[in-house]
């Protein structure tokens, strides 16, 4: 599937990226991290490099993605991003809701009714009070 195409590998820092890059083709002998720099949260490959496959083809090999940055979104704008609340928001009793602490939250009433995943209600709980957070060092 590689031979002749164009590829780019990404995922998380330390997962053995580069590792499997050099096992498909021995010639690119990119560098690869210890584990004590995966614990560290350091990144071996720095920058993005395309490189020539032996059998044909090139292949981009990326540092891995350690965090998401959410700089540019409001807290109030995270909702519009869960596509499986959008519909539902409307239902809340406040229409400014943010549906972490309110009464009569339509999203957490739909995560009690297995409507909408927990995994996916955490992670919108998560990004929110990350958001929140940087609002407050942005605005104080
Ligand atoms: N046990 C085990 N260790 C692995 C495996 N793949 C990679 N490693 C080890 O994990 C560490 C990191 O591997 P890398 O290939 O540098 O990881 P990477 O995804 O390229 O990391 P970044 O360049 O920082 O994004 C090295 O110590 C590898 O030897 C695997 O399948 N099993
Ligand atoms: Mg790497
Ligand atoms: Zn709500």
């Amino acid at each position: 599937m590689l031979r002749n195409q164009l590829s780019v590998l990404v995922g998380p820092s330390g997962v053995g990226k580069s590792s499997l890059l050099n096992k498909l083709d021995a010639n690119l002998q990119l560098k690869v991290g210890t584990l004590s720099d995966v614990e560290r949260g350091r990144h071996t490959t720095t920058t993005a490099a395309l490189v020539k496959w032996a059998f044909g083809g090139h292949i981009v090999d990326t540092p891995g993605m350690r965090q998401f940055d959410i700089a540019e979104m409001e807290s109030d704008e995270l909702e519009a991003y869960f596509k499986e609340f959008r519909d539902r928001v409307r239902g809340c009793r406040f229409p400014d809701c943010t549906h972490i602490h309110e009464v009569g939250c339509a999203i957490r009433a739909a995560v009690e009714a297995d409507e909408i995943f927990v995994e996916r209600y955490e992670s919108y709980v998560k990004i929110f009070e990350e958001c929140k957070e940087k609002e407050r060092t942005r605005y104080s």
